[in-house]
């Protein structure tokens, strides 16, 4: 390919997470899934006396981690292939208080007119090989703009507080560490990732004979 219209495709993809249609719906989708959530967390709540959805968050992928996870995957810096290809250009994180309560967001998600399964990733069941630990659903969600109703994809990663603080610090150690001693940090990481689904594990059958008092 020639280098103009190499950069001319980077500029496109450039523009499209920075400040345009994209990104402006993509915010659009983003407070539907928080509103969906709110919803299901209320609902949970009137059922289960307690709080389901501890927190949750957004964000539209910004241009340098898409331009990142394209090179990682081979991919061409361009617009289209990031749309086809790049699941969590959209994505949305919730935090639950139990490992049981996540698929409980999930199926009530599932049962939605407006959303189409597209994929779902459990990590849960089948951490990845790094510890890492989470539901991933790739979701089509319907949004009804104006004009017309428009279905945007979008990722919603769904995991424990405790499965939330080993990703989030997991993800800082692997931008500090260089390639020096990787084996043996991964492996710390991976045993770290194991005492947080014991953990896990043990607060829920604590949680579960609270319950049947
Ligand atoms: P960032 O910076 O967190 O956004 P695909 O292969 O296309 O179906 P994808 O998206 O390539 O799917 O891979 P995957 O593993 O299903 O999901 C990727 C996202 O999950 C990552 O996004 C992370 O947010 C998270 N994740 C996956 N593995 C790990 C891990 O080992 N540690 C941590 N901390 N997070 C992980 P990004 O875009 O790669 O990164």
């Amino acid at each position: 390919m020639k280098k103009k219209d190499k950069i001319r495709r980077k500029e496109n993809l450039q523009r499209m997470l920075t400040d345009s249609e994209f990104t402006v719906k993509g915010k659009c989708v983003i407070s539907l899934m928080l509103t969906k959530l709110d919803i299901i967390n209320t609902f949970l709540l009137m059922k289960y006396n307690r709080t389901i959805i501890q927190m949750k968050t957004g964000r539209v992928k910004g241009y340098d981690s898409v331009c990142k996870k394209l090179s990682k995957k081979g991919l061409e810096l361009d617009r289209e292939i990031a749309l086809e290809k790049i699941n969590d250009l959209i994505g949305v994180r919730a935090i639950c208080s139990y490992v049981d309560d996540i698929y409980r967001v999930a199926d009530l998600l599932e049962k939605q007119k407006d959303i189409r399964i597209v994929k779902v990733k459990d990590y849960i069941k089948q951490p990845k090989k790094s510890g890492y630990q989470s539901l991933h659903m790739i979701l089509d969600v319907a949004i009804a703009f104006q004009q017309e109703t428009q279905w945007i994809r979008v990722e919603l990663q769904l995991r424990t507080a405790a499965m939330d603080y080993w990703a989030n610090l997991d993800h800082q150690l692997r931008y500090k560490r260089g390639k020096k001693e990787t084996d043996m940090i991964d492996e710390e990481l991976q045993q770290c990732a194991e005492v947080i689904t014991q953990l896990d594990q043990k607060m829920l059958e604590v949680r579960k004979k609270i319950d049947r008092i």
